[in-house]
């Protein structure tokens, strides 16, 4: 929880990977793989929703099998890790510059939680002259809503910290969302921070269009598969103290939840703004036919 956003948690996970490479001191590519295997499981158990920190992980790990010694296995997951870490700067850049166009001068905008894709349109409209006004939900338990209001702030962004609970008061004043994402499933699902379905049940009540900002690699290739996403709970602490409860209580603690893709208008991406029915189809383009028989 140090780290906060998906596309900086797959970062971060490939950075480690990559320091791991650089300093390994092992002597063979057998010892190498064991370990590397090692620290992926480790990295990947970290957090378990977020299916970029999966395809971040993996797209380091992808030419291990096929590499011919110690060096060259070493330097390719240095390599890769370098190379994600690189596009994935260059996407959340892209996602502002396409989102932005769908930013008017003088708009209201909500968000929720914390999120770079998210923002980034917001900023770079902001940028342009055009004169908006965002409203940031808190984000309970952790309260990753401070950050975004004091990021929008730092940017000279007219920002408005609200309550999870007001959502729909306040969706009255919006005219439209920008989210983030955790994961995309092929059927167009969106997973991310708990709280995001009731800004779009409330947007699609208001009328207010419901933008979703994601990196390509936050789709994810097991739902092809048939796979379900497990998502995160966290512990009882986050939401209250124990001596403040009866001993009776329990607390439940989801950390994502699930918004169907009826509720999605739009999904900006570094290759365009797409509808959530293309997610299939773009993963497959990406992946390659390939995808199907390591798959299977
Ligand atoms: P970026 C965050 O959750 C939020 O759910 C946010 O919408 C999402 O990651 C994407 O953030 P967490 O993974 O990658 O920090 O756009 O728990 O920054």
């Amino acid at each position: 929880m140090q780290i906060r956003g998906a596309g900086k948690i797959a970062c971060a996970g490939a950075s480690a990977l990559c320091d791991f490479s650089d300093r390994y001191e092992g002597e063979s590519v057998e010892c190498f793989r064991d370990d590397l295997d090692a620290a992926v499981k480790e990295i990947l158990g970290s957090r378990p929703t977020a299916v970029s920190l999966w395809n971040g992980v993996h797209a380091c790990i992808r030419d291990i099998d096929s590499a011919k010694g110690l060096e060259e296995a070493r330097a390719s997951v240095s390599e890769n890790a370098k190379r994600f870490v690189e596009m994935s700067a260059r996407a959340v850049e892209a996602i502002g510059r396409i989102g932005s166009k769908r930013i008017r001068d003088g708009d209201t905008i909500m968000t929720h939680c914390n999120s770079s894709a998210a923002l980034e349109p917001i900023k770079r409209a902001h940028d342009q002259g055009k004169e908006l006004k965002v409203y940031a939900t808190e984000s309970r338990p952790w309260r990753q809503g401070i950050l975004t209001v004091n990021e929008l702030a730092d940017a000279g962004i007219d920002v408005t910290l609200i309550i999870d609970s007001s959502v729909r008061t306040v969706m009255k004043k919006v005219d439209k969302v920008f989210v983030g994402a955790d994961t995309i499933t092929s059927n167009g699902t969106l997973i991310n921070k708990i709280g995001t379905s009731q800004l779009a049940v409330c947007a699609d009540e208001a009328r207010v269009p419901f933008h979703v900002c994601s990196e390509t690699y936050k789709f994810s290739p097991m739902t092809m598969f048939g796979d379900l996403v497990t998502i995160e709970e966290r512990g009882c602490e986050e939401v209250a103290r124990r001596e403040e409860l009866r001993d009776r209580v329990k607390i439940f603690n989801p950390v994502f939840d699930s918004t169907p893709a009826k509720y999605i208008d739009a999904i900006i991406t570094e290759v365009g703004v797409i509808s959530p029915g293309s997610v299939y189809d773009i993963m497959v383009r990406q992946l390659g036919d390939g995808i199907f028989k390591e798959m299977e």
